[in-house]
């Protein structure tokens, strides 16, 4: 009691309890507890999550995003959501698949001509280095349409979309080997292999298959490259999650299945449905391969090729000695191998067990060539005795497993029991469990799938949440609970809504090894990493016309759009290639053209494109859709598209009349700003600024912004030299705008040393 006590005061110290209307009439930590009705063990879970401003979390969770076909990133403890990344489906924000560059992306997802803008999201992965999650890339697969994609995490941008070239459905992916060689996607529901090909079900034993694609993964140009990637024919048993081993299973993986009955329903015709038949058996089976050797018998030439891919086909993996099944408790699921590679961990969703493997066992059976019979299409058939360690009841439903840092312990959650068990494999006995809410899938510990799994933290999956949040009608949300591992007993932390699909499975990094960057080199397609074709310096925009065809080279920089005008002739075929010339952290521009369904996000330095046909004669605003600047609402043009042979009869735009004393009194307004800067600047060159990485880009992102008034300082002496007092006025506004920039960032930075400790010098 005394220590919840301490902890209690220390989480008050740190400002919990001072949010919301509770606020004002509670002054004391017991206070809050009593108004708001929290226990100990409340304020104790608050405590361990709240990460106060300006502090961030351990962790980065990348969670599958489900039906929503995207990646969403959150971080623990907090459970603050940080970003969602458009994979398989569209997604505004990042202008994926509203600009030509993201476009190409989403364009790799076609299925035989199919444009396919949704997916089924369920398992990501990170890449890895001797076994240890490296932070460089991330994998997540599309179980409807039987795809992969890849992440670069310099920028949490989707490079590469592959279609599976056999499966007409997948699961078991996307899960890597130790060193990212390969990523691997299972098939699951069996097909014909053959694209475009009918055969009866009637068939099913004979022509449907299912299989396992290792694709090929080239580091170095951060892309998976398919014409090196292959798979394995397998027979038709709904193949479902894999793993890859590692350590003494280096160069191996396994695969599950769950209707190895290769039970075909039909309840409209009379027969029992899929479920009972899928079930009826007490076994599937594990597929084991050598997937080291498998590619070597590649490379040699022992591949067939189907529908241009190369395929091991099933008598081969049986000759060469590459391919093995071992029985599996009745309707597996999760199938994870541990940390030291040692034991593969099933879990039976109709068994209470998990049944722990022996890779050891398996590999002396396999050389004893000790196997207790052959399966219909001649692959040998380890006896599940010889090949088990143990066997764990654990409960009702279990379906995945996960590591913690410390030997021999592993989470199981229970989807049935609505649990998680803590248990050890090595002895085989239930160490602690724990109820969470409700029906829990996947679970994930922090770098869980590594060959160091780093513990502290346990995050349950749940498929429902029923009565967890406030109702938001029929559909809810799903419901992710941060469980606290450290201890001997596990303690529920938190409860996060998860509003966007199912998502299915989620992997965990240390922030610490993640480095994204803050801005591209200028002129990069960020799609592509190349340098883009449409890259554009400062001052040398411009409008290309070659017939029918309108090219705009444009830049974006606070707070402008140059150019700020197109002219196009109806029927023009518009592309505007947008650069952003910005330099500084977090300075997006946003584009998009009123009514022609294009829209880009412009982080700093990248170049991007919009593409349309300027098909409907009128007046269109474009404009800058992210708040970037005090004058951002200005940040806007016209596209004009005009009737075909349309002349003008007006050349002139309207006068504002400004006169010698607005000008004067503009001139005046940059004396007073130049002194506030000044003022500003004394004060950081005090200190130890040069210390504060983060101060010295704003102070010369500063210097860049003031150095454009020179430009514009010269134009409007030269005009009021001419008594020209309308555009002295405007470029004297023009250099007033600059400082006002100037001043913000100076404003930011001024505060940002004096919240983070900056000494004064000299
Ligand atoms: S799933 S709840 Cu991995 Cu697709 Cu198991
Ligand atoms: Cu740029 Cu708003």
């Amino acid at each position: 009691m005394r220590l919840l006590k301490q902890v209690a005061a220390a989480a008050l110290a740190a400002g919990l309890g001072l949010a919301g209307n509770v606020a004002q009439s509670a002054d004391t930590l017991q206070d809050v507890m009593k108004a708001r009705g929290l226990s100990q063990q409340d304020l104790l879970a608050a405590a361990k999550t709240y990460v106060p401003t300006g502090k961030r979390d351990e962790f980065v969770v990348f969670s599958s995003g489900g039906q929503s076909g995207q990646i969403i990133v959150y971080s623990v403890p907090s459970m603050r959501i940080l970003k969602y990344i458009g994979v398989f489906t569209p997604e505004p924000w990042q202008g994926y698949g509203y600009d030509e560059d993201s476009r190409a992306v989403l364009r790799q997802g076609r299925i035989d001509g199919k444009d396919i803008t949704w997916g089924d999201t369920h398992h990501p992965a990170i890449s890895e280095t001797n076994g240890e999650y490296d932070g460089q890339f991330l994998f997540i697969n599309d179980k409807a349409n039987p795809r992969l994609a890849v992440i670069d995490l310099r920028d949490f941008e989707t490079k590469q979309i592959v279609v599976n070239p056999i499966f007409k459905s997948e699961h078991g992916g996307a899960f890597v080997s130790t060193n990212t060689e390969y990523v691997l996607e299972a098939a699951q529901y069996a097909a014909p292999l053959e694209n475009r090909k009918f055969y009866p079900l009637e068939e099913f034993n004979e022509r449907y298959r299912g299989g396992v694609t290792y694709w090929k993964f080239d580091r170095k140009a951060g892309r998976i490259d398919p014409k090196a990637s292959f798979s394995l024919e397998l027979p038709p048993y709904s193949q479902d999650l894999s793993d890859f081993g590692k350590g003494p299973s280096e160069g191996w993986s396994f695969t599950n299945s769950f209707c190895s009955e290769r039970y075909v329903g039909g309840i409209e015709k009379g027969r029992p449905p899929y479920e009972a038949g899928c079930s009826a058996k007490d076994t599937d089976y594990l597929h084991v391969v050598n997937w080291k050797k498998a590619a070597e018998l590649v490379a040699a030439g022992k591949a067939r090729k189907i529908n241009g891919h190369d395929v091991l086909t099933i008598d081969v993996a049986v000759k060469e000695g590459v391919l093995f099944l071992i029985p599996e408790p009745k309707s597996p699921h999760g199938v994870d191998v541990t940390p030291d590679g040692k034991f593969i961990i099933v879990a039976g969703k109709l068994d209470t067990h998990v049944s722990v493997y022996s890779f050891e066992k398996i590999q002396a059976a396999i050389k004893a060539g000790k196997f207790e019979s052959k399966d219909p299409y001649g692959i040998p058939v380890v006896a599940m005795a010889d090949a088990l360690h143990t066997q764990v009841a654990l409960g009702l439903g279990p379906l995945h497993t996960q590591f913690d840092s410390k030997a021999c312990l592993a989470y199981t959650s229970m989807y049935v029991d609505s649990q998680v068990a803590k248990w050890n494999f090595c002895e085989g006995k239930v160490v602690d469990k724990l109820s969470v809410h409700y029906n829990i899938g996947h679970l994930m510990t922090m770098e869980g799938d590594s060959v160091k799994p780093a513990g502290k933290y346990l995050v349950a999956l749940n498929k429902l949440a029923i009565d967890r949040f406030v109702p938001v009608g029929p559909l809810h949300p799903q419901n992710h609970q941060l469980i606290d591992i450290s201890g001997d007993r596990m303690q529920l932390l938190y409860d996060m809504p998860l509003p966007l699909g199912e998502p299915h499975y989620a992997v965990a990094i240390a922030a610490s090894k993640l480095k994204p960057a803050v801005r591209y080199k200028v002129g990069t397609n960020s799609r592509t990493d190349a340098a883009h074709p449409g890259a554009t310096r400062a001052g040398e925009e411009k409008i290309v016309r070659k017939g029918n065809k309108v090219e705009v080279f444009a830049t974006l920089i606070r707070s402008h759009i140059t150019p700020e005008t197109i002219e196009t002739e109806i029927g023009d075929e518009v592309t505007i290639h947008l650069t952003n010339l910005e330099r500084a952290q977090d300075e997006t521009h946003g584009f998009t053209v009123s009514t022609y369904n294009v829209h880009a996000s412009v982080e700093p330095g990248k170049t991007v494109s919009v593409k349309f046909k300027a098909d409907k004669e009128g007046v269109y605003p474009y404009y800058c859709t992210e708040f970037c600047s005090a004058l951002h609402l200005e940040m806007q043009g016209y596209l004009l598209v005009k009737p075909k042979g349309w002349k003008p009869t007006k050349t002139a735009l309207a006068a504002q009349n400004y006169t010698e004393t607005d000008y004067k009194a503009t001139l005046k307004k940059i004396v007073d700003t130049q002194a506030v800067i000044d003022q500003v600047v004394a004060y950081i060159t005090s200190v130890n600024y040069k210390d504060f990485p983060e101060v010295v880009a704003m102070v010369e992102d500063a210097f860049d912004q003031l150095g454009k008034t020179k430009d514009a300082k010269a134009k409007h002496e030269a005009a009021a030299g001419k008594k020209d007092w309308e555009q002295a006025n405007l470029w004297a506004e023009q250099v007033w705008q600059y400082q006002v920039k100037t001043a913000d960032l100076g404003l930011r930075a001024k505060t940002f040393l004096e919240q983070n400790g900056a000494k004064k010098v000299k």
